[in-house]
């Protein structure tokens, strides 16, 4: 799906701001027409989570459908085009009216969908847009969850969220939205992969259009603004001489411009798609980039911000990248789910490579953490039908979204999933298929420690292994020494079961800011700084250790719980992003690899 840019042929508008908000506590604002208009509302920011914003825990933790809706002017000049209201995702079902007219579904609250209302827009009348958005999970979807539902005394309903995963459940219009114009003959997709020999650079690209052009021209345009390769057709490669290839140390991006013609001469649609010229692959149980091999450094990331929640948020995104990049970072995982578009553009701008991770997080039989011995969850009829459609359709939606950035260099397909069971294989042969037949980039599944490397039964199917490891935290806590010994062992396991090369995805402790121990404790800030480098050490025995993501980024906010003080606090920057003692010998570290950075 093609992000809404303005060009010579098109238009958007964008509609983010603040919208009425109202909570529909019995839930009868659908059979009350609630989408002709709300009956008292409050403000409420678009896009932001809404749990934060007021002080009312009731809000916080309301579990049920919310209401949104805004009115505006459509301007006059696009009477003459198909419009399209798009968002970049709500959290996690939504049902969107337009003037009172039912225009679209969606039950995934990671990824963006539109609806055309080119019918709907009348030039003298505002538009009036309502969203319904309910944020109950169910284990046909994911991240699976589960309400349960308990009828109180005086009769009311009390639900209560039973989730398997680690953060905050976060709903609401999280991602911009726009309305935008495409012309009758249009651009509706463009695909493009790149490759290189010697200094010219393979540009590939299919374009998809809908109605009857003549022509269609591709150019593709360097930073200077100068044409460097032209072609034509639906489907050409385009020869860059002396390319400027991407990476995270050099991030640069062409301008591909795609032009349909009318015989006349007449332009009818204009789209124009960042281009990075790299290549990526897995060999040699390393991961390698424009033909050498990549160590990944940095981290395993959250959508996540004091009061905004998972709202999109440009300030936080910079900053943590400007972070990122000081610390020696080249790369993050879209940890738990897919991010904003706008977090993959920034990354292709400023050169982070990208693990892009889809919403399959917690199919598994325990919340965080998972001690103990699992229970089976493919085999007990837990995982259902539906639920792999749901899966199969996430991957698919994500990589129509995602493979046009250079940034994106893996599909991680799961985090900790119940991969010890036999049954795990078809379903997930099933998601790997998916990917196979949309895209070239390399697999990833990311693997709970409890399932050790023998038992695994998925991770012989993909091409680079994901470990999550907590060895002196989660087991032995506090004791480094024992922590040590146990991650080398594993790691060993790993290495000789396993002909892939394995990513440290995840490693990491809870860590209060300020919270100052000599000899460490756990949670102490010297207790973070002594297992990040008695990790260290270990990757560095290990030659088929592609790379290291800390986790976390920053701390962020979870359920309430006893295993969590206000949130996850394994982030090596705090919520507000400021740094933790860590960041200072993880950027020397970092800095000083020698290891190919990209
Ligand atoms: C891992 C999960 C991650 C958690 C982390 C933790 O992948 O989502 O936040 O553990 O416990 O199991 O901090």
């Amino acid at each position: 799906m093609l992000y809404p840019i303005d060009t010579l042929t098109r238009s958007k508008k964008n509609l983010d701001g603040v919208w009425n908000f109202q909570v529909d506590r019995d839930g009868s604002g659908r059979s009350q027409s609630w989408y002709n208009g709300l009956p008292s509302p409050i403000q409420m920011p678009v896009p932001s989570s809404y749990n934060d914003i007021t002080t009312s825990a009731e809000l916080r933790d309301f579990i049920g459908d919310v209401w949104y809706e805004c009115r505006l002017y459509i301007p006059r000049d696009w009477k003459k085009d198909n419009v399209f209201l798009r968002f970049g995702a709500v959290a996690h079902t939504a049902e969107v009216w337009v003037n009172g007219e039912l225009v679209v579904e969606n039950r995934n609250g990671f990824l963006p969908f539109e609806a055309e209302i080119t019918n709907l827009v009348r030039q003298e009348e505002k538009l009036h847009i309502s969203v319904r958005v309910n944020n109950e999970l169910t284990w046909e979807m994911l991240p699976p969850g589960e309400i349960v539902t308990k009828t109180l005394p005086d009769g009311r309903v009390e639900k209560t969220l039973h989730q398997q995963h680690d953060f905050f459940n976060y709903v609401g219009i999280h991602r911009p939205v726009y309305l935008y114009t495409k012309p009758d003959v249009s651009i509706e997709d463009v695909v493009v992969d790149t490759e290189f020999t010697g200094d010219v650079g393979h540009v590939h690209v299919g374009v998809e259009t809908k109605g009857e052009a003549a022509s269609i021209t591709l150019t593709v345009q360097n930073r200077d603004g100068e044409v460097v390769a032209a072609g034509s057709g639906d489907h050409a490669t385009l020869d860059i001489p002396s390319v400027q290839l991407w990476s995270p140390n050099h991030p640069y991006l062409y301008l591909l411009h795609c032009k349909l013609f009318y015989e006349n001469g007449e332009l009818l649609d204009h789209y124009v798609v960042s281009v990075g010229v790299r290549t990526v692959e897995v060999k040699d149980r390393q991961v390698w980039l424009n033909g050498s091999p990549v160590y990944l450094t940095g981290f395993g990331k959250h959508e996540d911000a004091d009061v905004r929640g998972k709202g999109y948020d440009a300030v936080t995104n910079v900053r943590d990248f400007n972070l990122m990049k000081e610390c020696g970072a080249n790369s993050f995982r879209t940890s738990h789910y897919p991010y904003a578009e706008e977090i993959l553009q920034l990354a292709d701008e400023m050169g982070f490579l990208v693990i892009d991770e889809t919403s399959a997080v917690g199919l598994l039989s325990q919340g965080v953490p998972a001690t103990g011995e699992l229970e089976p969850v493919f085999s007990n009829g837990r995982i259902t039908k539906e639920l792999k459609n749901y899966h199969v359709d996430t991957v698919r939606r994500l990589i129509e979204r995602d493979r046009n950035h250079p940034c994106v260099i893996m599909w991680s397909i799961s985090n900790e999933a119940s991969t010890m069971e036999e049954e795990a294989i078809p379903y997930f042969q099933r998601i790997i298929d998916e990917v196979r037949a949309l895209d070239t980039r390399p697999i990833m599944n990311v693997n709970l420690m409890l399932i050790e490397p023998e038992r695994c039964e998925v991770s012989p199917l993909v091409d680079v292994i994901g470990l999550n490891v907590y060895f002196g935290w989660y087991s032995t806590p506090g004791d480094l020494v024992k922590g040590k010994e146990d991650l080398h062992d594993y790691l060993s396991r790993w290495e000789s079961h396993h002909q892939q090369p394995v990513m440290i995805t995840e490693y990491g402790v809870d860590t209060i800011a300020g919270l100052h121990k000599s000899p460490p404790v756990m949670f102490s800030e010297e207790f973070q700084v002594e297992f990040l480098a008695t990790y260290h050490a270990v990757f560095d025995m290990f030659s088929n250790v592609g790379g290291e993501h800390i986790w976390n980024f920053a701390d962020f906010m979870t359920k309430q719980d006893t295993v969590r003080v206000d949130g996850n606090k394994k982030g090596l920057f705090t919520r507000n992003r400021q740094p933790k003692m860590a960041v200072h010998s993880v950027r020397e570290r970092w800095k000083s690899l020698k290891v190919g950075r990209g």
